[in-house]
C-alpha cells in the first residue's frame, strides 16, 4: 500500500459544489472560484441559530449560501417537486402510502403532545424546525386525543414492538400523528415528517411553499443500535458550532453517535484539568500551521448537551499509545527518550508513541480518561490504538490490556481501532474496524472472544475519501468513493466470519488532514453521509441503489435551501427545477463567527514541515498490528 498522499489539495471545485455553475446561457462567462475565506464563510451560521429563531418572530438571517443557487424571490413560488410517502431517507421499514389521504399544513395547525418532558422537548424542536419557512405560529399544547382536526399530534405509547428507538407515522387529511415509546423514538418519526414536507421547509426564512405531507402510514425501527459518524477535531480544530451544526446533520438522517477524535500528533483538543498543558501547549497548533484550539469542559459539556437533545451520544476518543505526539509535546516525560518533541503540522503517521513502559504513562492515561469519563454520560470511552507501529506487539497488547481495565474502572465500555484485536477480551468491548477487504482472521477471533463490532470500512465509509480523482480535498489511499460506493455494502456480511448478530453498527469517520473549514466538512458528508446512515438504520431489504439514488436526489434542494454544502455527484439524477426558495445573497453574514480563528486553507501549501521521524506508510489491514511496517 502506497504511503498516504498528502498533496497540498487546491480549492473546492465549483463545478462540483451546488451553486457555483456556470450561469446557463453565458458559457465563457468565468467561472467564480470561492475563495477559501469565501468557502469558511459560506455556512457560519451557528445550529442553535439556524434552528432557534430568536423570541418573537425575528427570523435569523440564513446560513451563508455562496454555495446555494441564487433564491428565487420569496413569495413566487417555484416548482416544488412533490414529495412521496417513500422518498424518506434512510428508508423506513414499512410504508403504506394512502391516496386522497395528504395533510396540509396550515396557519392554525396546533402540535399536541403527551404530556411528558422527553415528547415535549421533541414537540418544541418540531415547531422550531418548520416555524422559520412556514412562518406559522405551531403552538405546543399539551394532550393527543387523536391526529384530528387538523393537528399533529406526538404521542408517547406503550408499544414494545417499536423499540427504543422506533416509531409510528400516519398521515390523514385530518391531522398527523406520530407515535413512539421514547422520546427518541417521537425524534426520529419527527426527522422522517420533516423529509415529508416540501424541501423548501427547510429554509431559515419564510418561503412560499404549499405545506403538504402524502397521505398513509409509516412503521419504522433501526436496524442497528450504533449509527454514527466521526469528526477529526486533531488535524484541524473545528469550533463548537461546528460542532453542533454536524450534529443537527446526523439527527436529520437518524444517526445516534458522534464520535470525536479528540486527539492526534497534530493536536491535543480537550482540557485535562490534571494535565493542563495538554490543552495549552499540546492544542496550539494544527495541520498546515494554523492556530489550532481546544474544547474547555465547558465546551465539551455543551457539545455533549447539544447532541442528547437530539439522542445522539457523544464518543470521545483519546487515541493511544500512538498518534500521540501533541501530548509529547506538552509533557516530554511521557515519550521514551523524555524530551519534548517540537509540535508536527504535517499529516504521516504512526511515527509517535508514548512510553509503554513507563508507570507515569499510566497515570497519565487514567487522569486523561478519568476526566474524560466524568464529562461524558454516553457508555463508550474510545482509547484509539491505531498505528502504533513503533510499539513491539507484546508491549502493545499489554498497554491495551491495561487501557481497557482503566476504562473499566471509570464504569464504561471501551471502544477502540480494531488494531486492539489481539489484546485480551474486557467485557463488552467493541472494536472500529476500518479494514479495505472482507477477511481479517484477528479480529473475527476477537469477536469469538466476545468483542462487538463497528464497521468502518475505509474503502466504503471514509469520508476523507476524494470521490473522484478530481476532487479538490480529501485522501484516495483506500479509493475513490462516490455516493454508490459508500452505499453499496453490506454490514451484515462484510467481514468474513463475523456475524451480523456481532455487528454493533456502522460509522462514517471524518479525517481532516485536508478539511479545514465549514463548509468542507460539509461538501465531504452530502452527499455520502446519507448512504451510510441508510445501512445503519434500514432492513436489510429495503437496500437498492436505484431506490436510494431516486430518494436521495429530493435531498440536493433541501440541503440547498437549508444552506448546506454538498458535492452534486453525477451518479445522483439531482432535479433539474429550479431549487426550492433559499436565502437571499443580500443576508450572508459576511464575518467569521466571533472567536473563529483565522485558519490557513489548504489548498495554501504548508510551511515545509520538519520530516516526521521515521514515518511508515498506512496499511489498514489486520497485519498492521503485529507486524509493523518498516519506514517508508
Ligand atoms: C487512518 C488513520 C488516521 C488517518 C486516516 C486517513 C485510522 C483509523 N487511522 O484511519 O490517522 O487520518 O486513516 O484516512
Amino acid at each position: 500500500m502506497p504511503p498516504v498522499p498528502t498533496p497540498a489539495p487546491g480549492p473546492l471545485d465549483p463545478s462540483s459544489v451546488v451553486g457555483a455553475e456556470r450561469p446557463a446561457g453565458h458559457p465563457d462567462l468565468p467561472v467564480r472560484q470561492p475563495a477559501a475565506a469565501e468557502l469558511a464563510r459560506a455556512a457560519t451560521r451557528s445550529a442553535e441559530d439556524a434552528l432557534t429563531p430568536p423570541a418573537g418572530d425575528a427570523l435569523v438571517p440564513p446560513t451563508g449560501d455562496l454555495l446555494v443557487p441564487p433564491a428565487p424571490t420569496a413569495g413566487r413560488a417555484a416548482p416544488v417537486a412533490r414529495v412521496r410517502l417513500g422518498d424518506v431517507v434512510p428508508a423506513p421499514e414499512r410504508v403504506a402510502p394512502v391516496a386522497g389521504a395528504d395533510f396540509v399544513l396550515t396557519p392554525d395547525t396546533v402540535i399536541r403532545v403527551s404530556p411528558d418532558d422527553a415528547a415535549r422537548a421533541v414537540a418544541g424542536q418540531l415547531a422550531d424546525l418548520l416555524r422559520p419557512a412556514t412562518g406559522y405560529p405551531l403552538p405546543v399544547a399539551d394532550g393527543t386525543r387523536a391526529g384530528t382536526g387538523g393537528d399533529i399530534a406526538l404521542a408517547l405509547v406503550d408499544s414494545a414492538d417499536l423499540g427504543p428507538e422506533g416509531y409510528r407515522l400516519d398521515v390523514t387529511s385530518d391531522g398527523v400523528r406520530v407515535e413512539a415509546a421514547t422520546g427518541a423514538g417521537l425524534f426520529f418519526g419527527v426527522q422522517t415528517l420533516r423529509q415529508l414536507l416540501p424541501a423548501a421547509v427547510e429554509s431559515p426564512t419564510p418561503a412560499a411553499g404549499h405545506w403538504v405531507l402524502p397521505g398513509g402510514s409509516v412503521s419504522d425501527r433501526p436496524r442497528f443500535p450504533y449509527r454514527g459518524a466521526m469528526l477529526d477535531v486533531a488535524r484541524h480544530f473545528f469550533g463548537v458550532p461546528d460542532v453542533l451544526r454536524v450534529i443537527d446533520h446526523l439527527a436529520r438522517y437518524k444517526l445516534n453517535h458522534l464520535h470525536l477524535h479528540l486527539t492526534d500528533d497534530q493536536g491535543w483538543r480537550i482540557a485535562v484539568d490534571s494535565w493542563p498543558r495538554l490543552a495549552e501547549v499540546g492544542g496550539a497548533g494544527e495541520v498546515g500551521g494554523g492556530p489550532g484550539g481546544h474544547y474547555s469542559r465547558d465546551d465539551y459539556r455543551r457539545i455533549v448537551a447539544y447532541a442528547a437533545e437530539r439522542h445522539v451520544t457523544v464518543v470521545p476518543e483519546i487515541d493511544l499509545p500512538g498518534h500521540t505526539h501533541a501530548a509529547l509535546t506538552a509533557y516530554g516525560e511521557l515519550a521514551p527518550d523524555r524530551v519534548a518533541p517540537p509540535p508536527y503540522t504535517g499529516t504521516e503517521v504512526g511515527f509517535s508513541y508514548v512510553d509503554p513502559t513507563s508507570e507515569r504513562t499510566y497515570e497519565f492515561v487514567a487522569d486523561v480518561l478519568g476526566e474524560l469519563a466524568a464529562l461524558t454520560p454516553g457508555p463508550w470511552l474510545h482509547i484509539g490504538g491505531d498505528e502504533a507501529f513503533k510499539v513491539r506487539p507484546e508491549a502493545y497488547a499489554a498497554f491495551v490490556e491495561r487501557a481497557q481495565r482503566i476504562v473499566a474502572a471509570t464504569g464504561r465500555t471501551v471502544v477502540g481501532w480494531h488494531q486492539i484485536a489481539p489484546a485480551a477480551h474486557s467485557e463488552g468491548r467493541v472494536l472500529q474496524w476500518w479494514g479495505t477487504g472482507g477477511e481479517d482472521p484477528v479480529t473475527a477471533d476477537a469477536v469469538r472472544r466476545g468483542a462487538r463490532l463497528v464497521l468502518s470500512p475505509a474503502n466504503h465509509a471514509y469520508l476523507d475519501m476524494k470521490y473522484a480523482p478530481d476532487t479538490p480535498i480529501g485522501h484516495d489511499w483506500a479509493g475513490l468513493i462516490d455516493v454508490r460506493r459508500a452505499y453499496d455494502w453490506d454490514p451484515g456480511t462484510h467481514v468474513a466470519g463475523v456475524p451480523a448478530d456481532a455487528v454493533l453498527g456502522v460509522e462514517a469517520p471524518l479525517w481532516t488532514e485536508s478539511v479545514a473549514s465549514r463548509a468542507e466538512v460539509e461538501f465531504m458528508l452530502f452527499p455520502r453521509l446519507p448512504a451510510i446512515a441508510e445501512l445503519g438504520w434500514s432492513p436489510r431489504a429495503t437496500h437498492d441503489w436505484a431506490g436510494f439514488r431516486d430518494r436521495l436526489a429530493g435531498h440536493g434542494p433541501r440541503w440547498a435551501a437549508a444552506g448546506v454544502a454538498f458535492h452534486r455527484s453525477p451518479e445522483i439524477p439531482w432535479p433539474t427545477e429550479p431549487p426550492a426558495p433559499a436565502a437571499p445573497q443580500a443576508a450572508i453574514p459576511t464575518e467569521p463567527e466571533p472567536g473563529a480563528p483565522a485558519r490557513p486553507h489548504p489548498a495554501i501549501p504548508t510551511r515545509p514541515e520538519p520530516p516526521a521521524p521515521a514515518a511508515v506508510p498506512r496499511q489498514p489491514g489486520p497485519e498492521e498490528a503485529s507486524a509493523p511496517a518498516p519506514p517508508a
